[in-house]
């Protein structure tokens, strides 16, 4: 009897998500085309994968990984359903501090890497490591500095050749800042060519930091930062319409070495997630 509702329940749930694909789907009909960039493919997320992978996204070329707001979860990059998850990666020590929200990944050696913040006065900014293959927390972290994280700290990317990890301020930040990756002690700022307003997520390529910003426009641009000379550039627009809000970003090379650029945007709707696939012209 129980294995009967089982069946009927993971039929309806089936089901919804059919119905909710087939709806975030026409929310997506009239989007122009990217601009210096060709879209690879798209994946969208829903119901409790939406959960899992509402914030950030990494990968270490095998497997995807994913934060939600209070969640992670992992992938196999040749199909991309989440097959693992941790619903309370948060350590109890930093929840009573008030830290509530994962935002953006990166991944080395193994372990993963993410900005974990409080709010709404933003004291405490903290980057926390989990085991790759399990999704738990290792039980180490670490507090940044305050006054370089005004709002929180929305993200944080590795640099595995510097052997150094990147953050900012969340909305127009003037520096970035360099992080030891052994301790994550600052070693310094580097002053930016221009500002860069609402990043969301970051990863290092081929020596150079790329950005996922969501811009109050329609563009959705990536940016890239060279993380020596601070120099910042355009990598392409990806006009995905102010409706989307754009996330965390990964990059991985194709069998070319060719990066493949992996954006997430949160559907017009709440409810979906996008992981867009691009390469540039
Ligand atoms: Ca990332």
């Amino acid at each position: 009897m129980f294995g009967m509702s089982y069946v009927i329940f993971k039929k309806c749930l089936a089901l919804i998500a059919a119905i909710m694909l087939l709806i975030v789907s026409v929310d997506e009909r009239n989007l122009p085309a990217p601009e210096g960039a060709r879209i690879v493919s798209r994946q969208r997320y829903v119901l409790e994968d939406y959960y899992m992978s509402n914030q950030g996204v990494t990968n270490d070329g095998t497997y995807f990984y994913f934060s939600g707001k209070k969640n992670l979860g992992k992938a196999k990059m040749e199909d991309g359903e989440i097959f693992r998850i941790n619903t309370s990666p948060i350590p109890k020590e930093l929840q009573e501090l008030g830290c509530d929200h994962i935002g953006g990944l990166s991944c080395y050696n193994g372990i993963i890497y993410a900005a974990v913040e409080d709010g709404p006065d933003y004291l405490h900014p903290f980057i926390v490591l989990y085991d790759a293959q399990t999704l738990a927390f290792i039980g180490r972290y670490y507090e940044l500095p305050q006054q370089l994280h005004t709002e929180g700290v929305p993200w944080c990317a590795i640099d595995a050749e510097r052997q150094e990890l990147y953050t900012a301020e969340w909305s127009n930040a003037t520096v970035l800042n360099v992080f030891a990756l052994d301790d994550l002690h600052l070693l310094r700022t580097v002053p930016l060519s221009e500002p860069i307003d609402r990043m969301q997520g970051g990863e290092v390529f081929g020596g150079v930091l790329y950005l996922s910003c969501d811009e109050e426009n329609d563009l959705k641009r990536v940016f890239s930062v060279d993380p020596v000379t601070g120099t910042v550039q355009v990598t392409f627009n990806r006009n995905v319409g102010r409706a989307f809000e754009a996330e965390d970003l990964t990059v991985y090379p194709d069998a070319d070495g060719t990066p493949v650029f992996c954006v997430l945007d949160r559907g017009a709707r709440r409810k979906s997630m996008n992981l867009t696939k691009y390469q540039t012209d």
